[in-house]
């Protein structure tokens, strides 16, 4: 028996399209300029009433519940850090037994878990897994600002090569202490769950309104979905939260973070610098303190990285497994 019934993708056009109502609302303590409560008012407005949150430890949590007030119009449950990805089958499969069971209308409702890149991309990878690889109606959505931002901005596995966090701040012997390469969660989903027959990458900012397209889109595809949002971080990226659409567009501009879309099987690219052009990575790492200290050898590397991946990469973004493809190390820095 069919879990629920479809829900028609309406793609929201222009900006006067976007629904009015707010499901995440004002009462919310994220810093000025925090992207990531943009992906979660968007998500929200796209998904509409019929929804349920779920949300994982992190600045998410702690900013949107703290002293008895929430800015959730949805119904909303904090879970663990690192279990977002059971959470959401826990609340679909309790849906589809009260379906079935005939005690609630046969309808569609949206089930929604945002996990953090420490809570998803490195702590609930496997539970997050595990729920793409169900049969659940489900969106698991990461919102990425690079740290574990909740508890002073440590690395963690999706922290841009470079970057001065609290767990590696650079000293007068390793400039560098932040050494590992972001790791690609998306593409690495997506290769392995072929049950999953939508999965994103996106940002709020850039190019306008596509991360709430992508959101409608995951939720009228059903069935596991997985998008991967980039989110500028004021206070973990070090800059005035003035410049947090600037920085976030720029991002996506470089190359640095791909945004593209996976359906059943077919990638598609979002905003292709390779057609329209790559600004350097210098002009997105510059605007940004945690880099501060990098010299130019060092913004080269992460350039030739970044280029590899458009250039050199079998899918970009998403697999680099072209046979004979070398990465190399940088020459100092570390
Ligand atoms: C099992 C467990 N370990 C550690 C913590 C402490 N903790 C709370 S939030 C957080 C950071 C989460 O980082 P991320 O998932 O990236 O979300 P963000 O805070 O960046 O929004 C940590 C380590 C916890 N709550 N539970
Ligand atoms: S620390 Fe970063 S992610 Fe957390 S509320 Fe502030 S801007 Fe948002
Ligand atoms: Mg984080």
């Amino acid at each position: 028996m069919a879990q629920t019934t479809a829900i028609p993708y309406e793609r929201i056009a222009n900006v006067r399209q976007t629904p009015l109502e707010e499901f995440y609302a004002s009462g919310h303590r994220t810093c000025q300029g925090c992207e990531s409560a943009l992906v979660m008012r968007q998500f929200a407005k796209a998904a509409g009433p019929r929804t349920i949150a779920t949300g994982c430890t992190g600045c998410m949590y702690v900013a949107n519940t703290s002293y008895m007030t929430t800015p959730w119009v949805v119904p909303w449950m904090h879970t663990q850090l690192g279990a977002g990805g059971s959470s959401a089958i826990g609340t679909a499969a309790g849906l589809r037994a009260l379906m079935r069971k005939g005690k609630i209308p046969q309808e569609k409702i949206n089930v929604i878990n945002f996990s953090g890149d420490l809570g998803g991309g490195d702590m609930g990878l496997s539970g997050i897994s595990g729920a793409l690889q169900s049969d659940y109606d489900l969106l698991i959505i990461l919102y990425d600002n690079e740290s574990a931002a909740n508890t002073d901005i440590q690395a963690s596995g999706l922290t841009t090569y470079g970057a001065h966090t609290t767990f590696t701040p650079p000293g007068t012997v390793h400039r560098i202490m932040q050494r590992r390469w972001k790791k690609n969660v998306a593409g690495m989903l997506a290769v392995g769950h072929p049950t999953c027959r939508y999965v994103a990458t996106a940002s709020t900012v850039y190019p306008p309104l596509d991360f709430m397209n992508k959101v409608r889109k995951a939720l009228a595809t059903g069935g596991p979905t997985f998008i991967h949002t980039f989110d500028p971080c004021p206070k973990g990226w070090d800059y005035h939260p003035q410049y947090t659409q600037e920085i976030g567009e720029l991002g996506v501009k470089c190359g640095i973070f791909p945004v593209y879309e996976i359906v059943d099987g077919v990638v598609s690219y979002t905003y292709d610098p390779r057609k329209k052009g790559r600004i350097p990575v210098r002009d997105y790492l510059a605007k940004q303190g945690r880099f501060a200290h990098l010299v130019d050898e060092d913004i080269e590397y992460i350039q030739n990285r970044v280029d590899a991946m458009w250039e050199e990469w079998e899918i970009p973004g998403v697999a680099p497994l072209k046979s004979g493809l070398t990465v190399g190390v940088p020459a100092s820095g570390a």
